[in-house]
C-alpha cells in the first residue's frame, strides 16, 4: 500500500491539503499500488458558463498589459516552479507513476518553457511588407486570441499545461485548463505553484488561469463555446476526431497533438551501441506512454538478427517496479485497463505472426500497480496491430533491405509524429530528413525526448498542432495585417481605377 501519510506529506509539500482533498467524487489512485490518495470534489458542467465568463474578464484586462510584464509573470511561475521542483516531481511520480529522474525532468521542461516565453514576451515578431502603392507601409502584427483552453493527458500531466499556458500567458490570453481526470492532483499542484507567481506579481486579473476538475463533460463545454477561440487539446486520436470538428463548427483554432506510432531505422552503417541505448530509453522510457515513444523498429536485415538479440538482452536485465525507488527505470503503466489493452496488443500481435519476448505483468513490483514486463515482438510486416498506437511499452520489430521500402514503412501508418535514423552514412541522413512524414525527424537519437525549444508536434492523425518553441506562439495570437497610407493620394492596388 502507498503510506497515505506519506502521500499527504507530498501533497502538503506541493501546497495541498490532504483533509481537503476527501469527500468529492472523482476517486484519485496512485498507480504504484491503486490506493486511493484523494476523492475530489468535480466543477459542475452548469458552471463553465461562469469559469469562461470569467476567463473573459480576465482576458480583456490581461490583453491590455504589455507583453513584457506578462512575461515577467512567467518568469516568476519559472522561479517558483525552482523552488517546487522536487516537491511537484514527488507528486507527478506518486499520481502519474513516473520514476523519480522523469518526474523531476518533467518539472524541468516547465521550467525551461518558462526561460523560453519570458524572452519571447520581447519578441513577438510581425513582419513589415513591401507595399506596390507610393507612400504605404503594410506590416504584419500580433494580437491576443481571448481564453485558451488546455487540455492533457496523463503522461504529461503538469509539462504540456506548461507549454501552453506559457506561451498563452505572455500572448496576452487567460487560460482554463482541464486536466486528465487521472491526474488532476498535480493540475491543483501546479495551480498553487501558479498563485505564488500571481502574488509576487502583484496585480493581474482574477481567473487568468483556471483548472477545472471532472470528465470529458467540462472538455465539451469548452469545445462548444464560441467564447473560448483557442482549444490546445493533447491526447488520444479518438479524442481529437471529437474536439477538432466540434471546435471548427464555431470556427475555433484548435491545436491538436494527439497519437503518434514512431519508428527508428536503424541502418548497416549504425553505431549500434549508441542506438541500442536510444531504442532502450524511447520504447521503455515512462512505460512506453510518451506520445513520442518508439513503437516501431525498422532495422537493416544484415544487423536485424544481432540487434534483436542485444535487445533482448537488455531489456532482460531491466529494472521494473516501484517508480520511487532510485534504481528504477520502468515504472507502472497508467492503470489496469491499460495493462489489458498491453496484453490484447500482444495477442493480436501474435495472431499476426508476431514473435513476442517478454511482455508478462512482472513480479517483484508492488501490489496493485499494473507493472509489466517490456515486450519485443518480431513481425513479419506492418499488419494492422503495428499500425495502431497501444499506449504501452510494445517495440515492434520488422526488417527492410532497401531505404525507399524502410521509409515507406516509417510513413505507411496514419499517425504523423516523431520518427529517426541511425546512421553514419550522410545521403541516407539527408534522403530520411526529406521523406519522413513526420513533425519531428531525427538522426542518431531516438524519436522521445524532444526539447522545448524546437515546435512539438506532428501531421496526419497525430493533428498537425504545434506546441512548445519555435513560432508555436503564433497558434495563441491572431495575426492582422495593417497598411498605412502616409501619402496625400488614395492608389488603388492592382491599379484599379475608380475615379468619384
Ligand atoms: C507527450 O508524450 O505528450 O519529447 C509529450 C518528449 C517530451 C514530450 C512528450 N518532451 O518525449
Amino acid at each position: 500500500m502507498t503510506d497515505l501519510s506519506a502521500a499527504a506529506e507530498i501533497l502538503a509539500a506541493c501546497g495541498l491539503d490532504a483533509a481537503t482533498l476527501n469527500g468529492g467524487t472523482l476517486a484519485v489512485h496512485s498507480p504504484i499500488d491503486g490506493a486511493e490518495i484523494a476523492r475530489l470534489a468535480e466543477t459542475p458542467a452548469a458552471e463553465m458558463h461562469a469559469v469562461i465568463a470569467r476567463s473573459q474578464t480576465a482576458f480583456a484586462a490581461w490583453k491590455t498589459v504589455s507583453a513584457p510584464r506578462r512575461g515577467e509573470l512567467v518568469r516568476l511561475l519559472g522561479e517558483e516552479l525552482r523552488a517546487s521542483k522536487d516537491a511537484l516531481g514527488a507528486l507527478v511520480t506518486l499520481e502519474a507513476g513516473k520514476i523519480v529522474s522523469e518526474g523531476l525532468g518533467e518539472v524541468q521542461e516547465m521550467i525551461d518553457i518558462c526561460d523560453f516565453a519570458t524572452g519571447l514576451s520581447r519578441q513577438l515578431y510581425g513582419l513589415t511588407i513591401a507595399s506596390e502603392r507610393p507612400g504605404h507601409v503594410m506590416r504584419e502584427t500580433w494580437h491576443p486570441m481571448g481564453p485558451c483552453a488546455v487540455i492533457t493527458a496523463f503522461n504529461f500531466p503538469v509539462a504540456v499545461w506548461s507549454w501552453n499556458a506559457a506561451l498563452a500567458l505572455v500572448c496576452g490570453d487567460s487560460v482554463i485548463w482541464k486536466p486528465s481526470e487521472k491526474t488532476p492532483l498535480t493540475a491543483l499542484a501546479c495551480a498553487r505553484i501558479f498563485e505564488r507567481a500571481l502574488a509576487r506579481f502583484g496585480d493581474a486579473p482574477e481567473g487568468l488561469m483556471q483548472v477545472v476538475i471532472g470528465g470529458a463533460e467540462l472538455g465539451a463545454a469548452l469545445t462548444a463555446s464560441a467564447e473560448v477561440p483557442i482549444v490546445s487539446a493533447t491526447g488520444s486520436t479518438r479524442m481529437g476526431r471529437i474536439v477538432g470538428p466540434e471546435v471548427a463548427k464555431r470556427f475555433g483554432r484548435s491545436i491538436l497533438e494527439l497519437g503518434g506510432n514512431n519508428a527508428m531505422i536503424v541502418a548497416p552503417s549504425a553505431d549500434l551501441d549508441m542506438a541500442v541505448r536510444a531504442i532502450v530509453f524511447s520504447a521503455v522510457g515512462t512505460a512506453g506512454q510518451r506520445c513520442t515513444s518508439l513503437r516501431r523498429l525498422i532495422a537493416h536485415h544484415s544487423i536485424r538478427e544481432q540487434l534483436v538479440e542485444r535487445l533482448t538482452r537488455a531489456y532482460a536485465s531491466l529494472p521494473v517496479g516501484d517508480p520511487r525507488k532510485g534504481t528504477t527505470l520502468v515504472g507502472p503503466l497508467i492503470d489496469a485497463g491499460a495493462r489489458a489493452r498491453m496484453q490484447a496488443a500482444l495477442e493480436q500481435a501474435k495472431a499476426e505472426g508476431g514473435i513476442v519476448h517478454g511482455g508478462k505483468a512482472a513480479t517483484n513490483a508492488p501490489q496493485g500497480g499494473a507493472y509489466v514486463e517490456p515486450a519485443i515482438v518480431e513481425m513479419p510486416a506492418q499488419t494492422a496491430v503495428v499500425r495502431e498506437e497501444t499506449f504501452a511499452p510494445i517495440l515492434y520489430v520488422m526488417g527492410y533491405e532497401t531505404l525507399d521500402e524502410a521509409i515507406a514503412l516509417q510513413n505507411g501508418v496514419p499517425q504523423g509524429l516523431s520518427s529517426c535514423i541511425f546512421t553514419l552514412n550522410l545521403r541516407e541522413a539527408e534522403d530520411f530528413l526529406q521523406r519522413s512524414d513526420c513533425g519531428i525527424a531525427n538522426v542518431n537519437i531516438g524519436p522521445s525526448g524532444a526539447e522545448i525549444g524546437g515546435a512539438f508536434g506532428g501531421e496526419k492523425e497525430t493533428g498537425g498542432g504545434r506546441e512548445s518553441g519555435s513560432d508555436a506562439w503564433k497558434g495563441y495570437m491572431r495575426r492582422a495585417t495593417n497598411t498605412v497610407n502616409y501619402s496625400a493620394s488614395l492608389p488603388l492596388a492592382q491599379g484599379v481605377k475608380f475615379d468619384v
